[in-house]
Parts: C-alpha cells; structure tokens; sequence
C-alpha cells in the first residue's frame, strides 16, 4: 500500500496549495508524521490494558478472519489502536475520520505506513469528506463502525448496493443511535446495527470520568489557573456536569450548580454543592462550565454582573450554550491572551476570559477523553465487531444493545488490569438473592 506513495501538490478552489501523501489504499496529509504518529499510539496502548489483552487473544484466535471492515471515527491515537485490533484478528481494514477537525495527522500517517488503508486529513471540506468515505466503500465492507452514523446514512443513500453483502454494523453517539432507531421505526433500516454507545462501561464512563476530567484538564491548559478557593458554576447536573463538578471540587475550588430538574438539583446538593439559578451565580462564579446540552445558558445579563477576572467555558453542545454574540456586544476589545483563551474588556473595565471561543473545552483545549476511558469503549467496539461477525447473519434488522455480560466483562478485565478483585458470590448467596420462597 504505502509502496508507490508520494507527495502530490492538489489545488483546491480557495487557490491554495495544499499538499498531501497519497498512494494505493490512503491519503493522509503527510507520511513524514509517522514516527510521530507511532510514538503517540504506542503511549495510547500502554494506557489500555483491555484492548491489549483482546489483541492478544484475538490474534490467536483470528476472530476477524477476512472480514471487511470499513470505520467512519475520529482519527486519534485511541482509535488506531482499535484499527490496529481489529487488523491483528484477521481483519482488512479502510478508514475515515468522522469530523475533519478531530483527525490527528500524525496517527493517520503513522496507520498508512503501517499498510492500512486510511482516508483521513485535518481539515478537510464537506466534499473532500464524502470523497474519503466511498474510498473506505470501495472495497465493499462486510461491516460497518460508524460515530455519528455517516457511514451507515452513505451506503443506504448512495450505495444501497452494498447493503446485500454487509452483515451489520456499530454506532458509537447519542445522536448516532437516536438517528438509526428511528429509521429502524420507518423500516429504512436495512441492516442490523449494534449500539455501543448505550454499554454501561462506554456511556457513565465517558461522560462522567472522561467528559469530567477532560473538561477540568482542557481548563487548566488554556489558564493555568489554581481551582482551589475558587467558585466553580457548573450549568446542568447530569453525567457531564456532576462529573466536572466532582473533579473541581477534588482540587478543592467550591461548587455551585445551576439546574431546571428537581432531581438532579437535589443531587448537587446532596453531594454538598450550592444549588442557585444562574442569574445569582453569575454574579459569584469565578470560573462557569456549561453541560446542560441546550443552548442560550449564559447570556448578555450573565456576562453584565460577572467579576472582573471571570472564566468562562463550554463542554455540553458544540457551541451554542454561550451566546459569544452577546459579549462580542457588550465588549470594548477582545484578544487571545493564551492559546485558548480570549479576554473580553468591557466598557467598565473589567475583563472575562472565554475558552476556546464556546467549543468544547474537553476536545479544542485539551484532548479529550484520557485513552484509559476510550480503552473501555474501543473495547465494546470491537467485541461488536466479532459478534457481528459471527451472529450478524442471524440477528434482525433493528439496533440491538450491547449485552450484559460483555459489559461485565470488560469491567472485570479493566479491573484485573488496575489490580483489583473481586468477591464472588456462595451458592448459598445465589440461592437466597433467587430463591421467592424463602422468605425474608
Ligand atoms: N474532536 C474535535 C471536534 C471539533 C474540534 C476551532 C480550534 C470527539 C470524540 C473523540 O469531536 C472531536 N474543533 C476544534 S478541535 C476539535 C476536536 N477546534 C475548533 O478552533 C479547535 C472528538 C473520541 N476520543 C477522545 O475523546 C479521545 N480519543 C478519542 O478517540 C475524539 C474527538
């Protein structure tokens, strides 16, 4: 494959030169990253023990024998080792990022020296996407990992000729899986798909551990600020939120949480944080996190009676949870003081930092979730895999969950691997948690 590479020089539209390796099976930006790319991926692996010992196995085994698979996910460190898995069970691989702006050149690079069929470069424009997404159906998978379903929404949109030889298929998101249900619900599903992202050990992790820590990390690099003493608002309760909110107050700053549910509200304060409505916390927040997942949450009033010196950042929607437009309004000047971070002085002087312009702070100032947390959901990735392998053929045409014991198992291995054990019940606990007639 990566015999007869070269650097081409394409010219796109915008007139600008841009240049590219390409060859037989891949187009990444530049193969010269490679060595770069492998120290990453190498550093990725060392940090998820699961899908090491699910390589070793699987290689043994060759579970994935001459199974095509085509992937549609974030080009990161991370996945490579899922592709580099998947590849060391037996299976042919073609791949493409699912966001331009998340493809880590450097993996890509180092995935197509290693022969693996890749189509993936930071930045790409929405043709140049679907482009690298028919490359990776060239070669008429057998089965399909999707982040966001693009993959799938492809074949049954433009090559429903594939459908017939494609045993099934996997959806990693939120959005992804509430997309596929409801064209299972219309009977536009033609294939069965497997939903990764409902597994306990994918969603509560990611959210709350990943989401949590990322977000906490992403705040760091782009301020250096110490959270300690300070006031940390957190907009919205749920898993993100409660898991940002556990972080900053582990580094001892003191948490207040703004919420519309009863319920979550109640846990804020269970778990010891000040409960308050966004109005009274802007005036009292040092630092602001938005998870609520909606948008307009902090507003020109919010921005009017914060503090002189007021952090500001985002981790729920992409980025319409903090309405720039009305600080850009209320703003004399604005500069990037840091990488990341944008200083807003207002007509009375005084000064509010915005991170990475209202994107997710997680993913454009730090680097998203640790592997450790990505180890768990690239493994119920690659267990679908081999399901679907074996049982695609036989399962119906809906979006199945991930089933119960295969996420109790990636947990005990995760857990074997942190040097940890377990108890395990007595027959007689068996019997008394089973038995109706017992009695109390
Ligand atoms: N990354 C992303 C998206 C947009 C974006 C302009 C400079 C999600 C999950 C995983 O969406 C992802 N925009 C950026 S950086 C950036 C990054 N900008 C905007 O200004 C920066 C994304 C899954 N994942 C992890 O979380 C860790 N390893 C993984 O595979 C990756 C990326």
């Amino acid at each position: 494959m990566t015999s007869g590479s070269g650097r081409i020089t394409d010219t796109k539209e915008t007139g600008m030169s841009e240049t590219y390796s390409t060859g037989d099976g891949f187009k990444v930006r530049d193969l010269g990253m490679a060595d770069q790319g492998r120290m990453k991926i190498d550093w990725a692996e060392s940090r998820m023990p699961v899908m090491m010992k699910l390589r070793a196995e699987h290689a043994e085994l060759q579970s994935l024998k001459g199974v095509r698979i085509a992937g549609c996910l974030h080009v990161t460190k991370e996945t490579a080792v899922l592709i580099e898995t998947l590849k060391a069970a037996g299976a042919e691989i073609s791949w493409s990022g699912c966001n331009p702006l998340s493809t880590q050149d450097e993996v890509a690079a180092a995935l197509a020296e290693n022969d693996i069929s890749i189509y993936a470069w930071h930045g790409m424009n929405v043709e140049e996407f679907y482009w690298c997404i028919d490359r990776t159906l060239d070669f008429k998978p057998m089965l399909t990992l999707d982040d966001g379903a693009d993959l799938i929404f492809r074949v049954h949109n433009k090559h429903e000729g594939l459908i017939e030889g494609i045993l099934g298929g996997t959806e990693e998101t939120t959005t992804g899986v509430h997309r596929l249900r409801a064209m299972a619900d219309d009977g536009a599903l033609k294939y069965p798909v497997i939903a990764v992202n409902d597994a306990e050990t994918k969603w509560d992790f990611d959210n709350v551990f990943g989401t949590g820590q990322s977000s906490i990390d992403g705040i760091l690099r782009a301020t250096s600020v110490m959270l300690a003493g300070k006031s940390f608002v957190v907009a919205g309760y749920g898993h993100c939120g409660s898991g940002c909110a556990m972080r900053a107050d582990g580094l001892g700053a003191s948490v207040i949480a703004t919420e519309v549910k009863p319920t979550a509200a109640l846990k804020a304060t269970l778990n010891g944080h000040r409960v308050m409505p966004m109005d009274e916390a802007a005036k009292v927040g040092d630092i602001f996190i938005t998870a609520t997942g909606c948008a307009d949450v902090i507003v020109g009033r919010h921005f009017e009676v914060m503090k002189d010196g007021a952090i500001v950042c985002n981790t729920g929607h992409y980025d319409c949870e903090i309405k720039i437009d009305d600080l850009e309004a209320l703003a004399v000047s604005k500069r990037e003081i840091r990488d990341n971070c944008e200083e807003y002085t207002m007509a009375d002087g005084r000064r509010i930092y915005v991170l990475a312009q209202g994107r997710l702070v997680n993913l454009a100032a730090a680097e998203g979730h640790p592997s450790e947390v990505m180890d768990m959901s690239f493994a119920n990735q690659f267990l679908s895999m081999v399901r679907l392998a074996r049982e695609g053929k036989d399962l119906s045409i809906a979006v199945h969950d991930i089933p119960e014991d295969q996420d109790q198992d990636i947990a005990r291995i995760k857990l074997h691997a942190v040097g940890c054990d377990l108890d395990a019940l007595t027959p007689e606990q068996e019997v008394y948690l089973t038995d109706y007639a017992a009695g109390t």
